[in-house]
């Protein structure tokens, strides 16, 4: 007999002598995590994701590896939301706007102008409301634990600068996958494109499309001031990722595992949060810098603006249900009175 073979079968002995039964094979093999996201790894989605990675291997003793997966080498929100409902992919981040299909409910953070600032949005979507509004992916076979931010996003366009409404008029203007965003756009009258992300910095590129809105953030990091040169202020959403988890794959974790996961993903959340809004703030001078020009709406704009997508509340309340639209009405009013 070898070295090489008598070495292994003692040291295969011990292992079993010192871990019998069934978490034997679990000791030596830790339980690989697939998670994928849109985005580059130089952005806050995969800054925050490798955050979320060492955490859970920092707390797992190694016994949890997180494989993060950028720039959609995995397939688009929508196909990776699919994968993780069947358990071919473990877990996600990416916006909440591209779940409606699955969960109607997603649809309210999409409403115009919802929240004023990032305290409201923080305070609405880690209270009641967006708890309830996350739970409802568990009927779908999706576990979402903790929401991101993606930001406020605001408009970019290739033929010329938006400075009133009817500038929009004709822009072919991509949209996400989601019915308030492709009313929102129609009823500002642009001509709104539903594409994934995935494909948008080509379509930029080969002018399939003339524009897009985002946060300051992925316009940055998804390098789309190569390919637009005009940007207007309008802040017309404030958009969350939500971090998501196969419920299949989740069912299957015991206690502790399913702990670690969730204090990684509310640690990956208040880092990432801090994380994008400093960036944030310095990433419209960057823009300008990279030779976007930059331009706001009068207040008068602004207003006219706000006023007309306020013609698509109804259709999202009635959309997500009454209740549901009251709630966060409520939830918004009473982080405003300061309560
Ligand atoms: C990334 C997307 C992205 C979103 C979009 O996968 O599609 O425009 O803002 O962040 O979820």
């Amino acid at each position: 007999m070898s070295i090489f073979r008598r070495t292994l079968i003692a040291a295969t002995a011990a292992a079993a002598l010192a871990a019998p039964f069934a978490s034997f094979a679990q000791d030596i093999k830790p339980r690989m995590i697939r998670f994928g996201y849109g985005l580059n790894e130089q952005s806050n989605q995969g800054r925050a994701v490798k955050l979320f990675a060492q955490e859970v291997e920092k707390a797992s003793g190694g016994k949890m590896k997180v494989r993060a997966i950028g720039a959609a080498a995995l397939g688009s929100d929508v196909q990776m939301q699919q994968a993780l409902i069947g358990g071919a992919q473990e877990m996600m981040v990416g916006s909440t706007a591209t779940l409606v299909g699955i969960t109607k409910e997603m649809a309210i953070w999409d409403t115009p102008f919802l929240f004023n600032n990032v305290q409201e949005a923080d305070a609405v979507l880690d209270g009641p409301v967006g708890q309830k509004v996350m739970d409802k992916l568990q009927e779908k076979g999706l576990v979402g634990l903790v929401y991101w931010e993606n930001g406020f996003r605001n408009l970019t366009n290739n033929k010329q600068p938006v400075a009133k409404l009817e500038d929009l008029n004709g822009i072919k203007l991509r949209v996400m996958q989601n019915n308030v965003f492709i009313d929102s756009f129609k009823t500002l009258g642009a001509n709104a494109v539903p594409l994934p992300f995935s494909e948008l910095f080509t379509a930029l590129e080969t002018k399939t499309v003339d524009g897009q809105e985002n946060p300051y953030n992925t316009i940055l990091s998804s390098k789309f001031y190569e390919v637009q040169k005009y940007l207007t202020v309008t802040n017309h959403v404030y958009s969350p990722w939500i971090v998501t988890v196969s419920k299949k794959w989740w069912d299957g974790l015991s206690k502790d595992e399913q702990k670690i996961l969730m204090d990684a993903a509310r640690k990956s959340r208040d880092f990432e949060r801090q994380d994008t809004r400093a960036e944030a703030a310095k990433a419209l001078a960057d823009l300008k810098a990279k030779g976007m020009q930059v331009n706001e709406l009068s207040p008068a704009e602004a207003n006219r603006m706000r006023e007309k997508l306020g013609a698509i509340n109804a259709s999202i309340s009635a959309n997500v249900g009454e209740g549901l639209w009251k709630d966060v009405q409520a939830e918004v009013a009473k982080v405003r009175a300061g309560k």
